[in-house]
């Protein structure tokens, strides 16, 4: 089985990244050069009709036809999460479902949407400073799905908005500076 990551400099590609490379999982890593528009043309364009990053490709003779074509980093998350037998019950799939959706679309939109910024944003922040406890997973025994996709948003706070107020979120700031420390997202955001 071959799997092959598609991406672009400081996409969204780097959240099923930092999945593959915390789950050692083996991958082909396509790295797109989208100031030359290749997202935007062929053969990309068959992958992802959409000419958005990340895609992920699996070569498989268990997919149908062989092959799966994946986009969204979300839905990619999920199926990598099938993949490394993190997510084995309705309940831990449904529950990595809900974080995942949580930090696409609720997060996502409270970050990188302004208007959202003023008010949802210090409330989204505010509950996730009670719910993350340093150390502790968000949901299972370990470091998972439901962490990469919160964590990687969180951890794009200091990028994008270097100049935001952060401490009235202690919980938020263990939690950036504990991404940051872990081997494999360094490796994934070229922070090595
Ligand atoms: N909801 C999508 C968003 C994909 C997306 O907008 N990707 C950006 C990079 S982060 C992109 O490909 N932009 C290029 C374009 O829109 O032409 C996901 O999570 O995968």
């Amino acid at each position: 089985m071959t799997l092959t990551l598609y991406g672009g400099a400081r996409t969204r590609a780097s959240m099923p990244r930092w999945y593959l490379e915390e789950k050692e999982i083996s991958y082909e890593w396509q790295m797109l050069d989208m100031r030359n528009g290749e997202h935007s043309r062929e053969p990309y364009l068959s992958i992802n009709p959409f000419g958005k990053l990340p895609a992920l490709v699996h070569e498989d003779p268990t997919c149908p036809g062989g092959r799966l074509q994946l986009f969204e980093s979300g839905a990619i998350l999920l199926y990598l999460a099938e993949l490394s037998g993190e997510c084995s019950t309705q309940a831990s799939r449904s529950l990595a479902a809900q974080w995942v959706l949580f930090a696409n679309a609720t997060l996502a939109t409270a970050l990188f949407v302004p208007s959202n910024r003023e008010k949802e944003f210090p409330r989204l922040m505010a509950v996730l400073n009670e719910l993350l406890k340093p150390g502790q997973p968000l949901m299972g025994h370990g470091w998972g799905v439901a962490d990469c996709a919160v964590n990687a948003y969180l951890a794009y706070l200091p990028m994008f908005f270097p100049d935001l107020d952060l401490t009235p979120y202690p919980s938020v700031q263990s939690t950036i500076a504990a991404t940051q420390a872990r081997p494999a997202y360094r490796k994934v955001m070229g922070l090595t």
